[in-house]
């Protein structure tokens, strides 16, 4: 039963984590890059760490593979599955909860509010909990599939105010989460600096990913506000980091 129906919603669940300062992490999971028993594999691994969420999407999907690793996911764990879509063609109801990511950065109309009235009536009869979410593209030093799919320019990476004045103004317009992303792949993760200013700046759940390559990396955005890390690729190329980042996660100290 997908867990809106249980009532068991991960929005105060992450808000309660929030006020009590203990962090979690995140496996984004490209459903393009899921062939044979990738999923399950996956899925066995992070039940076996106990990894908080999957998030689940891409920037361009091109295999049709996202009702299937879904399944594939959900008959071997209870690790809630989060869709992260790049377009309005990436919902399902396999799914528990979905990020309604609006990309604040940019100007983009149809990323900020077109793809939401297209999706507003599929969501409304579905089963998924809707999480908004402020999306804000930064400088990862290449040129990310996000960033060219979206169409937009990200917020340079050294200019921690833009971010601090977007993030602000999400939170004001009511948005649920904020989420600092260097884009899969990222040269450069967010820097700490940005995302200390931002988490400085604003009270709603911080989610950072892009970029995240090693366990010390997750601790030291962890240390500088992000209240979820995300990460993709690293895991996808060498699984066996999860331990050491979930370590990371859970050993995690709010400072003072
Ligand atoms: C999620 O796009 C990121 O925010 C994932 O990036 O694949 O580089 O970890 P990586």
């Amino acid at each position: 039963m997908p867990m809106n129906q249980a009532n068991n919603l991960l929005y105060p669940d992450m808000l309660q984590a929030k006020a009590a300062g203990k962090k979690k992490l995140a496996v984004l999971i490209d459903p393009d890059h899921m062939r044979g028993d990738r999923p399950e594999k996956m899925a066995d691994l992070a039940a076996e760490h106990g990894v908080d969420y999957f998030f689940i999407g891409g920037s361009l999907l091109v295999n049709n593979r996202l009702d299937q690793t879904l399944d594939s996911i959900r008959k071997r764990c209870d690790i809630p599955l989060v869709l992260f879509p790049g377009s309005s063609f990436q919902l399902s109801y396999k799914a528990d909860a979905l990020l309604f990511l609006s990309l604040i950065s940019g100007r983009n109309p149809d990323l900020l509010i077109g793809q939401h009235v297209i999706s507003a009536p599929f969501l409304k009869l579905s089963p998924l909990e809707i999480m908004s979410c402020g999306y804000m593209l930064i400088d990862g030093g290449i040129q990310t599939a996000v960033l060219y799919m979206s169409n937009t320019y990200p917020i340079p990476a050294q200019k921690d105010d833009i971010a601090v004045c977007t993030a602000m103004a999400g939170e004001m317009l009511g948005l649920k989460t904020l989420y600092l992303e260097a884009g899969s792949g990222a040269k450069n993760p967010v820097p700490e600096t940005m995302i200390e200013a931002v988490a400085g700046a604003t009270s709603v759940p911080l989610i950072v990913g892009g970029g995240i390559r090693t366990p010390e990396k997750v601790a030291a955005n962890l240390r500088a506000g992000a209240d979820i890390v995300v990460v993709g690729n690293a895991l996808e190329k060498d699984p066996g980091l999860l331990k050491e980042m979930m370590a990371a996660t859970r050993s995690h100290a709010s400072p003072g």
